[in-house]
């Protein structure tokens, strides 16, 4: 059943601008994407491959909102280091634009209006939470409060962190704004609603019968999706921030960003060519793929599709090889937390070497499943695979070259039955490599580059030249001719994968104009052309320089715990009366001894203006005995007593606990006398 078609146009998930791209991004998303379109461009195929950065949604008006910038100004910082980093790596987008562009806007704009007078929308009023003071409705992401399965008192009212669960904001315990700290009230709100349900049959029919070729992630998670049964999802939020909603009475709400993003796609595409975009997106000959994460699965199987057909005139996807996720060294990446591999920082730390990366993370794509990245793998696939493999093989054939031939290329004469196997093993390269790119198998298709490598490394190390030179310069000849042919077959069949290592073979063999409807000749290079000096294509990763990067993970979580901690939720409020109930006092410490057998404890003894008393504070890490005495604390002088280690504790003495973990004793300034009331 599969259709012929004339151009394929490819899109990639448009990052958040709110924070740096890091390795998660390019694994799952943006590396498979750029092989794919480097593959269909070496082809001679006509590919469009768009790009840009999604800067709209509640997350950027937070982050505005906790820097004291404007929305505006946080996506500008991100937007322009996104994609200075993305064409570093050597991602082509053939653009990389971005939703706050007038384009988007209007774009987006009159989506939306066309399908809201074609009553393709749903208007429904409902209550939601609106925070009185900052006199605007909130957002789920703007509320917190108390997770009511794991009771996390700082769960999202979209969801909670802690155990992972979507709420709702309606779910959550004493919810209260995450701007004003105000305790939201429900009041009502219309909104606009696509009605998914009313698109089930179509939808049902189009993925699960005729795209049973989808990648099973994908195929299976869209199951589950139209097995569970679509709802009507709100297209319109309450917000300031984002595409405004084109309807009279609408002040005030604007687009859900998950409806103006991927009309980014369009945006950008007009951007780019506003008189033939329409060919990109309505011509049944051009062939629609998005390549995303999986968390964006629903949004470009079920949401957009159902967007583009109730407009009626936009073709849909052909396929959307949406990957898994990678963690990092055993833990979830996160933004958030800094628990990431930033773009930016390793090409700083590691200048010259974006393809180490494009390899790293395609050779440990979580295609099929959730895959992690390790500094120490990448390390060990840097220097066992690309160094002492790849580059060995290659280096070793430029140098004998230039060593025995002057640095041309030598005349093949009579093969050997090892050189013809050696030789036939190219034969099937092209259409290996191709069967696997035209699945979206970057890995095998890497894999079966690689191979080529090996078997050029293998061929030499068995044929072992340099040894044959001392006798018989005819063979030596054969030899390197063969491996000169095998290192340009690996300039042409890396060339999707590792662009720049690609472009340095190329160079160094002297020869830029190989195709890639050559790749499998073994006549790419003649005798006698001349190629140039020799140099290194990979270089050994020290073990210093992944410590580094190690140390600089430990660190980042590390400051996280420090953030998390410092972050303590105030508890709920109590009234005067309850605080009154408490009686805080001046005491003098007369004694103080450790308690035995008890390495947090220290036993006081307090003259409290009233005779006197006895505390146990858990505070022996962080103090002398010996310094306290003599010294005014503060403590809780009705706390009811309790027995801590067989001895009777009569209050609490009172100490700040620092965000690192560390305690400090309470103390008066100036004069006071024991027994002084602290109020
Ligand atoms: N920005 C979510 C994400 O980065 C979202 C993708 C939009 S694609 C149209 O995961
Ligand atoms: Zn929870």
């Amino acid at each position: 059943m599969s259709k012929e078609f004339k151009r394929t146009l490819i899109t990639s998930a448009l990052p958040y601008a709110n924070g740096p791209v890091h390795i998660g991004h390019l694994a799952g998303v943006y590396v498979p994407a750029d092989i794919y379109a480097r593959y269909l461009r070496l082809k001679g195929e006509e590919v469009l491959f768009i790009g840009g950065s999604d800067e709209h949604g509640v997350p950027i008006a937070l982050k505005a909102k906790a820097e004291g910038i404007t929305p505006q100004e946080v996506v500008d910082r991100y937007h322009f280091l996104i994609k200075k980093s993305f064409e570093e790596l050597g991602i082509t987008f053939d653009i990389y634009s971005r939703t706050t562009s007038e384009v988007h806007h209007k774009t987006a704009s009159d989506f939306f209006r066309r399908l809201y007078d074609k009553g393709e929308f749903l208007e429904k009023t409902s209550e939601q939470y609106y925070d009185e003071e900052a006199k605007q409705f909130l957002a789920d992401r703007y509320i917190v409060g108390t997770c009511p399965h794991c009771r996390n008192e700082r769960a999202y009212g979209d969801q909670c962190e802690a155990c992972g669960t979507s709420l709702s904001a309606l779910d959550l315990i004493n919810p209260r704004s995450a701007i004003s700290g105000s305790v939201p009230v429900l009041k009502e709100t219309k909104h606009w609603y696509l009605p998914l349900d009313k698109h089930e049959p179509w939808l049902k029919q189009w993925i699960l019968e005729d795209h049973k070729e989808w990648k099973s992630n994908v195929y299976g998670q869209c199951k589950s999706w139209l097995d569970m049964g679509l709802q009507p999802r709100a297209v319109s939020r309450d917000l300031d921030w984002g595409v405004p909603v084109p309807v009279e009475g609408a002040e005030g709400k604007v687009l859900y960003v998950w409806f103006d993003a991927p009309i980014g796609y369009i945006s950008n595409t007009i951007e780019l060519l506003p008189d033939e975009w329409e060919k990109w997106w309505k011509d049944e000959e051009t062939k629609l793929l998005h390549f995303i994460g999986k968390d964006n699965i629903v949004f470009h199987c079920i949401v957009f599709p159902s967007m583009l057909k109730a407009d009626g005139t936009y073709i849909l996807p052909e396929n959307v090889p949406a990957n898994e996720f990678l963690n990092l060294e055993g833990d979830k990446i996160s933004t958030s937390r800094n628990w990431a591999v930033w773009l930016h920082e390793y090409l700083e730390d590691f200048p010259g070497k974006q393809d180490v990366l494009r390899y790293v993370l395609t050779a440990n794509a979580p295609e099929t499943k959730d895959n992690d990245f390790t500094w120490k793998d990448f390390q060990a696939r840097n220097n066992n695979e690309l160094v002492a493999v790849f580059g060995n093989f290659v280096n070793r054939a430029l140098v004998l070259t230039q060593k025995y031939f002057d640095s041309k290329i030598p005349q093949r004469g009579e093969l050997t039955e090892y050189d013809v196997q050696t030789l036939e093993e190219f034969s099937t390269v092209k259409k290996d490599l191709e069967n696997y790119l035209d699945h979206y198998r970057f890995r095998d298709a890497l894999k079966e580059a690689m191979n080529l490598a090996r078997i050029g490394n293998k061929y030499l190390a068995d044929t072992e030249p340099w040894k044959v030179a001392k006798t018989d310069m005819h063979r030596t000849a054969t030899i390197l001719n063969i491996a000169l042919q095998i290192t340009a077959n690996l300039a042409i069949a890396f060339e999707p994968f590792l662009p720049f290592t690609s472009e340095k073979i190329k160079k160094l063999i002297n020869k830029t104009d190989l195709k890639w409807s050559e790749l499998g000749s073994v006549d790419l290079l003649e005798s006698g052309h001349a190629i140039n000096q020799p140099e290194l294509l990979f270089e050994k990763i020290e073990d210093a320089d992944i410590e580094k990067q190690i140390q600089k993970l430990q660190d980042a979580k590390k400051a996280n715990e420090l953030k998390e901690h410092k972050a303590e939720p105030i508890k709920e409020n109590i009234t005067f009366e309850d605080f009154t109930k408490l009686d805080i006092r001046v005491g003098k410490v007369l004694e103080c001894t450790k308690v035995p057998k008890a390495d947090k404890l220290l036993q006081f003894k307090l003259d409290d203006g009233h005779g006197g008393r006895t505390i146990l504070s858990g505070i022996a890490r962080y103090y002398k005995p010996e310094d306290l005495i003599g010294k005014n604390v503060c403590f809780i002088a009705n706390l009811a007593p309790r027995k801590i280690k067989g001895i009777e504790s009569q209050g609490m003495i009172l100490s700040a606990e620092s965000a690192d973990g560390s305690i400090s004793l309470i103390q008066p300034q100036g004069e006071t006398t024991p027994g002084s009331r602290i109020s």
